[in-house]
Parts: C-alpha cells; sequence; structure tokens
C-alpha cells in the first residue's frame, strides 16, 4: 500500500468515503537530503522514514492552517523520522492546500457530510461536537499502525520521536486538573473500531466539556490510574501560559522542554511580531512573561523563516511574478493572520468570548470568519 492515493483506499470495508482528497507530497523524501555529508548509509539508515507511522495535526480553517505549518515545519527541522499528516476540513482554502502539501506528507480532507450514516447520526444528536468529531477521524488513519496527535497550537522544540514507543491511549497530565490528561498531544492507534466506540461514546454521553478533552478523557477514563507508562512527561505538552504557576519547577526542568502548547485563547498567530527585532510585540493586556514571550518568538521565527517564503514560492509559479517582492508579501500574510481575528470584529460578543469560541473552533464560516474575506483579500494581493 502507499502508493494509490485518493480515496479508494482500504477503509476495512467500511461503506462512505472518509477520506476524500488526499494531497500526497511528491517532495517529501526531499528531508533526507539534509544529512550531513559522509558516512552515507549509516546516516541514511538511522534517519529513514518508518512510513506505517505518522505524526498527525488537525486544521479546521486557514488560520490553523498556520498553526499546523509551523508544527509540521518545527518537526521537520527536529528531523522527525515519522510521516506528517494533516487532517483539513472542507473550509480550508485550495491555496492553504498547496503550501501545506509542501510541509506535510499528507494532506487529507475529512468532510463529515460524506461520511459514514453513523456520523451523520452523532451529529444529528449533538451537533454541539462538530469539531470534536472532526478530531476523532484521527483513528481513521488505518494505513499507519502507530501515531502521535500535535494540536496546531504545539511547537517542538526538540526530536520525539522517542513517544513512538508508548502505546494508546498516553498522554500528558493537564495542568488546569492533572487527573485528566490533555488532549493536544497524545499516542494513538488508529482504528476503525476505536473510531466508531468513540463516536458511539460521543452520541450516547456528549462531552463534559464540550470539546474532544472531555469526551477523550471519559472514554480513556483509566489514564489517571492504570497505566503510569501512559503518562506522558509534562515536557511533552508543556502549556506556555500555566507552567510558571509552579516557577522553581520551570527553572529546574524548563529546559528539557520538547513540546510547548499555546493553550488558551491568545495563539501566537494573534500576535503581532516584528521582524527586525525577531520579538512578538506586547501591547494591551502584557499576558506574556518572560519564557512565554521566548516561545512565541521561537513560533514567529519559523513562521518568518520557513513558512512565509512558501508562499512567495507559490506566487512565483502562478503568474510568474519576478522575485523582489519578499517586501511588501510579508506584511500582507502577516496581516491576513490578523484579518479574521475575531478580536477585529464582535458587534455582539466581547472579545474574550469571541476567543472563546475562535479557540474551540466554533467559527462563523458564513458569516464573519467567512472565507470569502481571506479569499478577497489574497485576490487583491495575487492581483
Ligand atoms: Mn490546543
Amino acid at each position: 500500500d502507499g502508493s494509490s492515493g485518493g480515496p479508494a483506499r482500504n477503509r476495512n470495508g467500511l461503506k462512505g468515503t472518509f477520506l476524500p482528497g488526499s494531497i500526497r507530497n511528491p517532495q517529501a523524501p526531499s528531508r533526507h537530503l539534509l544529512k550531513p555529508p559522509g558516512a552515507v548509509t549509516l546516516v541514511s539508515l538511522s534517519t529513514s522514514t518508518v512510513s506505517d507511522q505518522a505524526f498527525v495535526t488537525l486544521a479546521t480553517n486557514d488560520i490553523y492552517c498556520q498553526g499546523a505549518l509551523v508544527l509540521g515545519q518545527s518537526l521537520r527541522n527536529q528531523r522527525a523520522t515519522r510521516r506528517l499528516v494533516v487532517l483539513i476540513t472542507p473550509q480550508v482554502s485550495n491555496l492553504l492546500r498547496v503550501i501545506l502539501s509542501k510541509v506535510f506528507d499528507e494532506v487529507i480532507e475529512v468532510n463529515l457530510i460524506d461520511s459514514a450514516d453513523y456520523i451523520h447520526l452523532a451529529f444529528l444528536k449533538r451537533p454541539e461536537l462538530g469539531v470534536t468529531l472532526t478530531k476523532l477521524h484521527c483513528w481513521t488513519l488505518t494505513h499507519y499502525s502507530k501515531c502521535v496527535f500535535l494540536d496546531a497550537d504545539t511547537l517542538v522544540l526538540s526530536n520525539i520521536d522517542e513517544l513512538f514507543d508508548r502505546t494508546e491511549f498516553s498522554a500528558a497530565p493537564d495542568p488546569g486538573w492533572p487527573d485528566c490528561f490533555n488532549s493536544g498531544v497524545f499516542v494513538f492507534q488508529p482504528s476503525l473500531e476505536t473510531h466508531g466506540l468513540l463516536l458511539q461514546h460521543a452520541t450516547d454521553h456528549g462531552s463534559f466539556d464540550g470539546a474532544d478533552q472531555g469526551l477523550l478523557n471519559s472514554f480513556f477514563s483509566s489514564w489517571s490510574t492504570a497505566d503510569i507508562h501512559k503518562h506522558l512527561p509534562f515536557i511533552y505538552n508543556l502549556s506556555s501560559n500555566t507552567a510558571y504557576t509552579y516557577s522553581p519547577a520551570f527553572k529546574r526542568f524548563g529546559s528539557s522542554v520538547k513540546v510547548v502548547h499555546f493553550l488558551g485563547p491568545t495563539k501566537p498567530w494573534n500576535y503581532k511580531y516584528n521582524p527586525q527585532t525577531g520579538s512578538v510585540l506586547e501591547e494591551g493586556s502584557g499576558l506574556a512573561n518572560q519564557h512565554q514571550t521566548s516561545f512565541l518568538n521561537l513560533w514567529w521565527k519559523i513562521y518568518q523563516h520557513s513558512i512565509l517564503p512558501l508562499y512567495e514560492s507559490f506566487q512565483d509559479e502562478e503568474d510568474h511574478a519576478s522575485p523582489g517582492h519578499t517586501d511588501h508579501l510579508s506584511p500582507v500574510l502577516l496581516e491576513l493572520t490578523f484579518v479574521s481575528c475575531p478580536m477585529a470584529t464582535s458587534p455582539t460578543l466581547s472579545p474574550e468570548e469571541e476567543r472563546r469560541k475562535w479557540e474551540e473552533g466554533r467559527i462563523d464560516y458564513m458569516g464573519k470568519d467567512a472565507f470569502a474575506r481571506i479569499q478577497e483579500k489574497l485576490d487583491r494581493f495575487l492581483q
């Protein structure tokens, strides 16, 4: 398997097409070019991709794609030896699909409308769980034997391939309630049976927090007591804004952090960044503390140096523009990450409520957050 992309892949006999669109990245193996000269055989062995395991993330709109792109690039920078997969929803634009395919090995659209009847049923009974059910689609990636899921608002600081030594269901404690795990980073084993059971659980019991974390915690309810090996160390899911309630621990262990999770309503792409100083601008509430600021700066550094150039090359391909437009491209895209920021458009809800909606993925695709607005911006730019 693995060479015949598209919807006809074996879905173990389930009717309906779970994964209608799959862009395979023809350039995926190019990262092996990163290997240093000399010792070719040895190095290529040790960095060869384990093709039946994958890092997986999810982007439900073009804004979260920016996070997914930085996450994917951070995995590449740390020489991840597993495939990189991003699940997207139909709202994600064609432009972002192309850009994503430059970083990820697989870009897979999950379209709940087209999927099996029992998902429809779950939706009808629990319409509030839409985004939750989308995340559960990672269990349908049965062409992989084991996966590590990472939220699009995480950033990988060093190689985390060792997570594949863990088994389902492994996750790190949630800083807000450590008897629960945080569902931003977890090890899982794709299985249509588990997927079906999760959907059944969602239909029958809902989610105690209205999102995937509540659902997954009640489904994998023995996590807190059964097997300590399934407790990932906190360094694999360090929440950027809560670690500092125990600052001596951060002083002691902070340098070994491997994955930062930008938990909470304000995401890296909500900040403004000054490329000259290499630092985010702290305005208004001054939420960020010193450590958080350094993580934010790291996110933006990757965005600036590795993600923005992808848009430039796209533009070159599209309209054969000559190079030299770097200077005006970047501001447009930087602005793009703010143009749909709910802070800017909130006629009725408070900014906090708007941000919470946004964070939870409850986005007004048809109205103020419609992609048409972003498209408008892009069209103006691409003219
Ligand atoms: Mn998250």
